[in-house]
């Protein structure tokens, strides 16, 4: 599995069209469950450290470039008075997802209302608190516009949700007996 600290260029094989960048090293624990989801539908990512306020430059420079090195979503996690996913979205036209992080006193609250509560026309797509799984799945589902094969994927997948759920309807019936 991808290990942040060895930061470019991870998995799976191929160029890179994900990014997933975190403000801190800290986050990478919250941040597994993307890393296995974007593995799982066979999205080649990468993975980044960038902090809006601590390595601001970085953040410029990440952004600006990313387009032009085949990325073609960035997930961005921070915790506090989360600014990453903004910051990047402000530098590029690549759709920009935010994930709160609750690393903080306020438990996510802070990144929350920080990531999602952008000035019209520099939209972040948010999602909920540490909810890392959802962000992967959001960027697949963007990449998969232009890619049939992620568009089965992804339907599988919903298939394969729903029968999870019929399955446990059914044992949940089964261990309560005849109503
Ligand atoms: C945020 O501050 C990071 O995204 C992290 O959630 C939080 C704490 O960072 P560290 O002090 O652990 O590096 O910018």
């Amino acid at each position: 599995m991808t290990d942040a600290k060895n930061s470019d260029r991870n998995s799976p094989a191929g160029n890179p069209i994900g990014s997933v960048v975190m403000g801190s090293d800290s986050d990478l624990p919250k941040r597994k469950g993307c890393l296995e989801t974007l593995g799982q539908f066979g999205v080649p990512f990468e993975v980044d450290v960038i902090s809006a306020h601590r390595t601001p430059d970085r953040a410029h420079e990440f952004a600006s470039s990313a387009e032009e090195r085949g990325i073609r979503v960035v997930i961005a996690a921070a915790g506090g008075a989360a600014h990453l996913a903004g910051v990047l979205a402000s530098l590029t036209t690549l759709p920009v997802i935010g994930v709160p992080i609750s690393s903080s006193a306020l438990h996510g609250v802070d990144a929350l209302y920080a990531t999602v509560q952008m000035p019209p026309g520099v939209p972040v797509a948010t999602v909920g608190v540490d909810a890392s799984k959802n962000a992967a799945i959001l960027a697949t589902q963007i990449l998969a516009g232009a890619d049939p094969a992620l568009r089965e994927k992804l339907k599988n997948y919903k298939a394969q949700m729903a029968r999870s759920v019929q399955e446990k309807s059914r044992k949940l019936k089964e261990s309560l007996g005849p109503q």
